[in-house]
């Protein structure tokens, strides 16, 4: 049954390119879900958009002396380019500095305010006296109290992972400048998270501890467990959302406040840009809202937005968020700051048609229940044991052998034997348990499980050898080369949603809009074939190329050079 889906992917902070730790964490995971959906006949609607407040952004553009705008410019444009060419399927991809946002984030915030759901606290703050500002979050940097990491930020140590507040700090210091801050007082908005504690126990802590991933359920239960404090949900910054409110000057709101509602104006300028209404996938009880996101951002989505989205009171909550844990890159944690990533763009400039090679590495190698390695080797590998030689290699044997006997086109097959009838029904098993293991969030089994299938029509292949009785039962053969077509059929739509650019090369080859069925998932288990004998099928090209031991060693080398 057709079912209404709203997926999020997390906003990217719009100050530097897209690594592969994003993309395994957040995109390729939303990524083949949505393209799951869809496939299935479900209305689908794919948000995301560039979070292009907070603060790191303001100090990249005091860094390079230049404004926020024009940083955000910078990234926003080569962000979207890497998703559109790894064919991350977004219906829109939008930017919180755009006016929809601003007035959409503004309208939630007064409408909070108006309805009660803030209290006015004055505290002293961190405040540079050179540079004339208050220094939140990461414009403070000190000594971190829990583990002794003298470069901890005002809002985390990334090291231990600690969330902090500025006063935390020990030795604090400010990061514009160096100097010792002074203590200052401000007025500053507090969203008051204590009164959503009764909801969010019973919606989480009741409900979700079979259904949610452990790493979410636990997290989850630990700020509840410790009992939440209210928030401030404002800032002393000038880049951002300023505060609706008289007497705010100089005011915006906190981007953790701000970004989460970017995925409803997402949705609005997508439904403007559509003609579409927006509130259906954000205020129809049937709709399910998916989050993907990252662990570190699961407090955010599952305790702070949620009750924002509650408080508010018309929109509907997460069904699922679906946090991955990190990946490593060769046993160490991705970091911005030393260069240690791999990032896409430079991706591309080396492997410019292999997208596909990494969202399967990624995938199968998925951080899903615990943080995950990235190493060259393992990318070699995959590359050229599993899809060159499994998947790349079937579908250009099948090809191939239709070509030479046939002229390319599909044989009319005779009865059934016992092995053909056995084979199809064991790949139906095994998209039936695909389906499956996709709708519960599981994408490296499924992935493995897809790469199954190409393994068994290989193997049906070497068990039948054709090329040995083409001669002697020309009957036989058609029929085991309709078959392995059937299978590479399958292929081609169970593939798309990890790797769609093959998935599409694959059927093109089998011409599979000449079919007389058409190649829908829910077509694979129905008893009539996918394909239809006679159709021609277009020339083979190859889907994947070896990867040689210097083109890694370049890469390795790279990294180890910067
Ligand atoms: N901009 C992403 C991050 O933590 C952060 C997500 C916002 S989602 C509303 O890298
Ligand atoms: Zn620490």
């Amino acid at each position: 049954m057709s079912k209404t889906y709203t997926i999020t992917a997390a906003l990217p902070y719009t100050n530097g390119p897209i690594h592969i730790g994003h993309l395994s964490g957040v995109y390729i995971p939303s990524d083949i879900y949505a393209r799951f959906l869809r496939i299935m006949g479900n209305d689908v609607l794919y948000i995301c958009g560039s979070d292009e407040h907070g603060v790191p952004i303001t100090i990249k553009a005091k860094k390079e002396n230049t404004t926020p705008q024009k940083i955000v410019d910078r990234y926003h444009k080569n962000i979207k380019e890497s998703f559109e060419k790894f064919g991350i399927s977004f219906d829109n991809y939008s930017r919180t500095s755009e006016k929809i946002h601003h007035k959409t984030a503004s309208d939630f915030f007064l409408k909070l305010f108006n309805d009660g759901f803030f209290e006015e606290i004055i505290s002293e703050q961190y405040y540079d006296e050179n540079e004339n500002q208050f220094l939140p979050d990461r414009f403070i940097i000190g000594t971190c109290p829990k583990c002794g990491h003298t470069e901890a930020y005002g809002d985390q140590c990334e090291k231990c992972g600690s969330t902090l507040n500025p006063k935390d700090l020990i030795n604090p210091r400010s990061s514009i400048s160096g100097n010792i801050p002074s203590l200052k007082s401000t007025k500053h908005w507090y969203l008051k998270l204590p009164e959503f504690e009764d909801f969010l126990k019973n919606w989480i802590l009741k409900s979700k501890k079979e259904t949610w991933r452990a790493n979410v359920y636990g997290q989850c239960k630990s700020w509840l467990d410790e009992g939440l404090k209210s928030r401030a949900v404002t800032r002393d910054l000038d880049w951002g959302v300023p505060v609706p409110i008289e007497n705010s000057a100089g005011k915006v709101l906190y981007v953790w406040f701000d970004a989460p509602i970017g995925y409803i104006s997402s949705t609005k300028e997508w439904a403007v840009k559509n003609n579409k209404s927006w509130e259906k996938y954000w205020m129809n009880d049937e709709t399910e809202l998916v989050h993907f996101i990252g662990k570190d951002n699961i407090v955010f989505h599952c305790i702070i937005f949620p009750s924002m989205l509650k408080a508010h009171g018309k929109f509907i909550l997460p069904k699922s968020v679906p946090a991955n844990e990190f990946l490593n890159l060769e046993g160490s944690k991705i970091s911005t700051s030393k260069n240690w990533a791999v990032w896409l763009p430079e991706y591309l400039n080396d492997f410019p048609d292999k997208q596909d090679v990494l969202r399967y590495v990624l995938t199968v190698n998925a951080p899903e229940n615990k943080d995950n390695d990235f190493t060259w080797k393992d990318f070699q590998l995959r590359n050229n044991s599993e899809l060159v030689a499994i998947l790349g290699n079937f579908i250009n044997r099948v090809v191939i052998l239709t070509k030479k006997y046939y002229d390319s086109t599909i044989p009319k097959p005779s009865k059934l034997n016992p092995n053909d009838n056995s084979i199809l029904n064991e790949i139906d098993n095994r998209t039936k348990k695909i389906e499956n293991l996709i709708k519960n969030f599981k994408f490296r089994e499924a992935c493995n499980e897809f790469m199954n299938i190409a393994r068994l029509g290989n193997k049906y292949l070497a068990d039948e050898e054709p090329w040995k009785i083409i001669n002697t039962n020309p009957d036989r053969v058609r029929t085991i080369i309709f078959i392995s077509i059937q299978i590479s059929s399958i292929l081609s739509i169970i593939s798309e949603p990890f790797i769609p650019l093959t998935s599409k090369k694959i059927k093109d080859m089998l011409n599979y809009k000449a079919h007389k069925n058409s190649w829908t998932w829910d077509n694979i288990s129905k008893k009539d074939f996918l394909i239809s004998e006679n159709i021609k099928l277009n020339e083979p090209i190859l889907l994947f190329s070896k990867i040689e031991d210097y083109e890694i060693q370049k890469q390795i080398d790279k990294l180890n050079n910067n």
